[in-house]
């Protein structure tokens, strides 16, 4: 049976959780269909709590999140979890183990469990996945919990993409040192420490603690920084209350909206970067031309890149 993007905004909107899952597969896809479906379920997003979870790989973050969703669930009914894993044949397991470790928790009546692949995105979030968070806002949910792995730096763009960003780090290989370095821990509201089970946690937590101290970079206030054991599950009823904290403080939620704003902005440029460089690809593939001046040296790339721009904005794109 097909049904049109209206019919399936509909229900999607009536909270039908088949359909939501159609729907997602729909904007996962992209191209017209999903930038048709997203265009009717827009309007209905924005009232949702996006909660960010990302960290190194084997940091414990699928295992934390399930527990952490169990945790929060009284809280938010309605509650949605999107693992954005890096796609590749070699993250296959990785995937499927989060599914079987997710399995049950979409089993709780009002939880809604979905995997993507991030399409070499190192785990960033491209336009698809934040189209697929608008989805599940749209439908109802009234926590998005968005799990990303923080590798390079597409590991920042969950922070622009969540309301509050929760960063996971764990002793040993990969610890909360060398997340500091790539920036993340800029943007963390909170920091799990997680694998407190095992030696070395409170190392790491102090080593943070002292970083954070240190750290100029940070406009904002340093983050809570817990420390948690997923496989025990101690320290996440703390984390919990973290995340209930932080939502229902009124300058944190000032500082929600500047935040939307931010990554509204950025949404925007980033789609413009992407359509003005197929444009590009267009007018270079119909006069090929200008490339060979910039191999042959008579043109610098700078200029073939001004001289591609003025014919874009004239409209001679193909
Ligand atoms: N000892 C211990 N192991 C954990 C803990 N949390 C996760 N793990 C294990 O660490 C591995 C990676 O966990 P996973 O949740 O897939 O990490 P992710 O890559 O960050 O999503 C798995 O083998 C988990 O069972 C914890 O708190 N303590
Ligand atoms: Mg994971």
């Amino acid at each position: 049976m097909t049904l049109s993007a209206a019919d399936l905004r509909d229900r999607v909107l009536a909270g039908d959780r088949r359909a939501v899952a159609r729907a997602i597969t729909v904007l996962e896809r992209g191209g017209d269909d999903g930038a048709a479906l997203h265009a009717l379920l827009y309007p209905h997003a924005g009232r949702a709590l996006r909660l960010g979870v990302t960290g190194p790989p084997g940091a414990g973050k699928s295992t934390l999140v399930d527990r952490l969703a169990r945790e929060l669930h009284g809280d938010f009914s309605r509650l949605a979890v999107l693992a954005v894993d890096p796609s590749s044949p070699v993250t296959h397991g990785a995937l499927l183990g989060d599914r079987i470790r997710m399995g049950a928790l979409q089993e709780l009546p009002g939880v809604f469990v979905r995997s993507m692949a991030s399409r070499g995105l190192l785990g960033g979030l491209g336009p698809a996945a934040l189209e697929v968070m608008d989805g599940l806002d749209a439908a109802g949910f009234d926590l998005v919990l968005v799990e990303t792995v923080g590798v390079g730096q597409s590991e920042l763009d969950v922070a622009f993409a969540a309301d509050i960003t929760l960063v996971v780090v764990a002793p040993g290989a990969g610890d909360g040192i060398q997340a500091l370095k790539a920036g993340l821990l800029e943007m963390a509201d909170i920091v799990c420490v997680n694998k407190s089970d095992l030696g070395g946690a409170e190392t790491v937590r102090n080593d943070l603690m002292a970083a954070f101290e240190l750290s100029s970079a940070r406009s904002e206030k340093a983050p809570a920084i817990l420390l948690a054991s997923s496989k025990t599950g101690e320290g996440v009823g703390a984390l919990a209350a973290s995340v209930r904290e932080l939502a229902g403080d009124e300058d944190f939620r000032i500082r929600f909206g500047e935040r939307r704003r931010r990554a509204a902005q950025r949404r925007i440029v980033g789609g413009l970067q992407r359509e003005a460089g197929h444009a590009a690809e267009r007018v270079l593939e119909s006069d090929p031309v200008l490339v060979t001046s910039v191999v042959d040296g008579l043109m610098t790339p700078r200029a073939a890149s001004h001289e591609v721009f003025r014919r874009i904005l004239k409209g001679e794109t193909s």
